[in-house]
């Protein structure tokens, strides 16, 4: 009974994260999904590679928190157009949430539109928004076995940012047995080793995104 009620949600959810995945292609929007755990840096890796990107192209932001609006004006000061949605305690955004934030942003003018997922390495992966791909943020900082522990949203992302890799040095992290696991789990992932912090590897993802918009 309990697994019926799951399928009906998930089955709705997919219904309209089709029908803005419809809508964003029509517009012409690359829609990035952007996941990972509460301090893997997602909103640090998108102000320094928004800084590079936002003269090149027609950029907006929908922040997704539990509570406060902490990340939203974050971006704001970055000077990209930003949504934030609350989700009042919730642990992933929805495709009706996407649905309804992106009625108050002016689609024709958008190259690329980026969603930062509540922070959460189990249900993001589990809901569709109607994204264009997928992308899931770790960092050095929370341990070599998160890709084993949580797979999902490692195999649904295309793009995997391994973050703070200035921490290296420090931690007792694994790099080259995360990057086996991870080719093994999801083969066609591309793989970057960035550094909010230091500014490594935001190059390199400005420019995946570059060609996603292409
Ligand atoms: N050393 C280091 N710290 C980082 C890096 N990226 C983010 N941080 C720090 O990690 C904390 C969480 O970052 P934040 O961007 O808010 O993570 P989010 O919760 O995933 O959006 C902040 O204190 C950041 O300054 C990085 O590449 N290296
Ligand atoms: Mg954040």
């Amino acid at each position: 009974m309990q697994v019926e009620v799951m399928k009906n949600i998930l089955g709705a959810n997919d219904e309209i994260a089709q029908s803005n995945r419809d809508l964003f292609s029509q517009k012409n929007i690359f829609v990035l999904n952007l996941m990972g755990s509460p301090g893997a840096g997602k909103t640090s890796v998108l102000e320094k590679s928004l800084a590079i990107l936002k003269s090149e192209m027609q950029i907006a932001i929908i922040e997704g928190d539990l509570f406060t609006a902490k990340d939203a004006e974050r971006i704001d000061r970055i000077g990209v157009p930003v949504f934030q949605i609350n989700t009042a305690g919730g642990c992933h955004l929805d495709a009706p949430m996407i649905r309804k934030a992106i009625d108050k942003l002016d689609l024709d003018a958008l190259d690329l539109l980026i969603i930062e997922n509540v922070g959460n390495l189990v249900c993001p992966a589990e809901f569709e928004l109607g994204e264009s791909k997928k992308a899931v943020i770790l960092s050095i900082a929370e341990g070599d076995d998160k890709p084993a522990k949580y797979p999902l949203i490692f195999k649904e992302s295309e793009l995997i940012l391994l973050n703070k890799i200035d921490l290296l040095p420090y931690v007792n992290f694994d790099l080259e047995r995360v990057k086996k696991d991870l080719s093994r789990m999801n083969p066609l992932a591309k793989i970057l080793e960035t550094s909010a912090t230091s500014g490594a590897g935001i190059d390199e993802f400005c420019g995946w995104i570059r060609g996603q918009i292409q």
